[in-house]
């Protein structure tokens, strides 16, 4: 057994006195190791040189041949394409192609292209075309730039935007944004910010226009720029310690823990100690802390202990009975009813 016996894709027959070959097509030998010469028959035209393949041959061509044989004439030869194209011949029947430059057409690449009627105008934002041999040029609009006009030249170069305020580039024209404290095309106006904003100043701020912004003089109890904040009238703790500071407008409200009073929070709440008798409401002097007792109908004193025999107002007593103590009414009731 020999693996490789026939060589080049060879296939291998045992015979009665050893083995023999069948060789693919293009080998030939006793173990297909024989590439066969197909330039042998001499198939190129005269002048050329063959180069042997497998199965196959190619003839490399002098200059000015071309086909598969190099029996055909290069018409590239004799340069047909104009404007520095590109020639190739068909190697089939050796005619020449021209692959044109850029602005060039027609078969030897002679004919100018009008790029300004073919597709769009070639030159933006309303450029003017003019055709050219091999070209074209742009009569740009006024304030564009570059070959197709395709660019807004700046005009913010030379600006005369005064106060800070930013250039922006327009067409052939610029804008100057203002900054909030002025106006007019170059932002050198003041703008009077008490005309204009109403609300300038708050709270009843009075509005004072300067040149460059505006200020506000507030009414007692609120500051800052535009007078919205209000005071902390309770910074400096003015209530008694236990006691809750709440801020007002130009003033403060202490609420007082259980058992204090006053408007610091500073008086003992005499009502604590329940003076007030049958019933009565105990209310609490802000100012000196002490009690006032308000008496239900019938009873007087300062603690609304005493019985009030003549009560104020009209008479209590109906079916024209005369003012008595208010224990003796219940019987008289008691009476009529019956
Ligand atoms: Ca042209
Ligand atoms: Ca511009
Ligand atoms: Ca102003
Ligand atoms: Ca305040």
């Amino acid at each position: 057994m020999q693996p490789n016996a026939c060589q080049n894709g060879g296939t291998c027959l045992n015979t009665c006195n050893g083995y023999k070959c069948i060789c693919v097509n293009g080998w030939s030998g006793p173990d297909c190791s024989e590439n066969i010469d197909d330039c042998a028959a001499e198939p190129c035209t005269a002048g050329s040189t063959c180069i042997d393949r497998v199965a196959s041959f190619v003839c490399s061509c002098p200059p000015g041949k071309t086909g598969l044989l190099c029996h055909v004439d290069d018409a590239c030869i004799s340069n047909p394409c104009k404007m520095g194209a590109q020639c190739e011949t068909n190697p089939i029947d050796g005619k020449f192609i021209c692959t044109c430059p850029s602005g060039y057409k027609g078969r030897t690449c002679v004919e100018d292209i009008d790029e300004c009627v073919i597709g769009t105008n070639p030159c933006e934002n309303g450029g003017l075309c003019i055709n050219t041999e091999g070209s074209f040029t742009c009569t740009c609009a006024l304030g564009f730039g570059g070959t197709n006009c395709e660019g807004n030249i700046g005009d913010c170069l030379n600006h005369r935007c005064q106060n800070g305020a930013t250039c922006i580039d327009g067409v052939n024209t610029y804008i100057c944004q203002c900054p909030a404290e002025w106006t007019g095309p170059f932002c050198t106006d003041d703008v009077d910010e008490c005309r204009l904003q109403p609300n300038a100043c708050q709270n009843g701020g009075t509005c004072h226009n300067v040149h460059n912004g505006y200020n506000c003089v507030c009414v007692n109890g609120w500051s800052g720029p535009d007078c919205s904040e209000n005071i902390d009238d309770c910074a400096a703790e003015p209530c008694t310690a236990g006691s809750t500071c709440i801020d007002r407008v130009a003033s403060f409200v202490c609420s007082c823990p259980p058992g204090k009073t006053g408007l610091l929070c500073h008086v003992d709440d005499a009502c604590i100690s329940n003076p007030c008798k049958m019933g009565a409401q105990c209310e609490t002097n802000p100012i000196n802390g002490k009690f006032i007792c308000t008496c239900p109908s019938g009873y007087k004193g300062k603690t609304c202990a005493e019985i009030d025999k003549c009560v104020i107002g009209p008479n209590p007593c109906e079916n024209g009975g005369s003012p008595v103590s208010a224990l003796q009414v219940t019987p008289v009731h008691t009476v009529r009813h019956q």
